[in-house]
């Protein structure tokens, strides 16, 4: 595992400071202040094959867009086999359902994707203070961007061929198309879904992100998407997700058939 950045967590300011220091000894005297508590926190581990701009990359978006990068763990480059090997089925850190993404916070252990968005969500208090509106927005957002990656993933091992079901999932009328479509129709004048930027927002900028990389010419048809992709670019963190997810999971075409000769 490895922490994108060192944290320090501040128990009455909520703030989080980029520092090596583990512990930090304060005695105030005087006055109404609290007393003052820092302690550095266990990072949480998100665990999932290190360095794959893939099904947890939304994960990483939320965190990182909303400052708790300090807070999150990813797994190293190298570190967890790869699925149909007998290192695999030894992997302890893996979902009831024998799969990743998986995030343990502790004693904590939470399987699937989308529940795991929402444990962070819910620890961070990321939606704290929002309308039901934004909130209702932000959820709708979030099913959007794994309904991309679920459909990408239909596609990738598609039995007919991966190029002919990627074709037909970014044609007009396809499972990918009408999710971007559905997406793009929601977005509110704000530019984001809701009245501001919400967890469900760096959900899908994830997932127009890996659908840039996968067709950029097709992710160019929804051009809000587009916009509220760059705007959570801008931000410094999700460029270090970025740079910490430098291989691309999806693939736009079929494996060249390997001769046998
Ligand atoms: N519904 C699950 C799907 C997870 C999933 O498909 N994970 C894949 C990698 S992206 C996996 O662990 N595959 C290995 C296996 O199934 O053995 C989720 O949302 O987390």
């Amino acid at each position: 595992m490895a922490l994108v950045q060192n944290y320090i967590d501040t128990s009455f300011g909520g703030g989080y400071l980029n520092s090596n220091i583990d512990k930090v000894d304060v005695t105030l005297t005087g006055g109404d202040l609290p007393e003052a508590r820092f302690f550095k926190e266990q990072p949480i581990d998100i665990h999932y094959w290190g360095g794959v701009k893939s099904r947890a990359q939304p994960i990483f978006y939320i965190a990182a867009y909303f400052g708790c990068s300090d807070r999150i763990s990813m797994s190293t480059p190298g570190t967890i086999p790869y699925p149909g090997t007998p290192e695999w089925a030894k992997v302890k850190n893996k979902s009831a359902w024998g799969q990743l993404p998986f995030l343990t916070d502790g004693d904590i252990k939470v399987g699937q994707s989308t529940p795991i968005c929402r444990y962070l969500v819910a620890k961070f208090g990321l939606h704290d203070g929002f309308s039901m509106a934004d909130i209702a927005a932000s959820e709708q957002a979030l099913a959007g961007a794994f309904n991309f990656i679920d459909a990408a993933s239909v596609a990738q091992y598609a039995p007919g061929g991966r190029t002919e079901a990627m074709d037909t999932a970014h044609a007009e009328g396809g499972s990918i198309y009408k999710n971007f479509a559905a997406l793009e129709s929601l977005i509110a004048p704000s530019g984001w879904f809701g009245s501001r930027a919400t967890p469900g927002c760096a959900a899908v900028a994830a997932a127009v992100e890996m659908a840039t990389v996968l067709d950029a010419e097709a992710m160019a048809k929804f051009p809000k998407l587009v916009a509220l992709g760059a705007a959570v670019g801008t931000s410094t963190a999700i460029k270090a997700v970025v740079a910490a997810t430098p291989y691309p999971y999806y693939k736009r075409k079929s494996d060249p058939v390997e001769s046998s000769a």
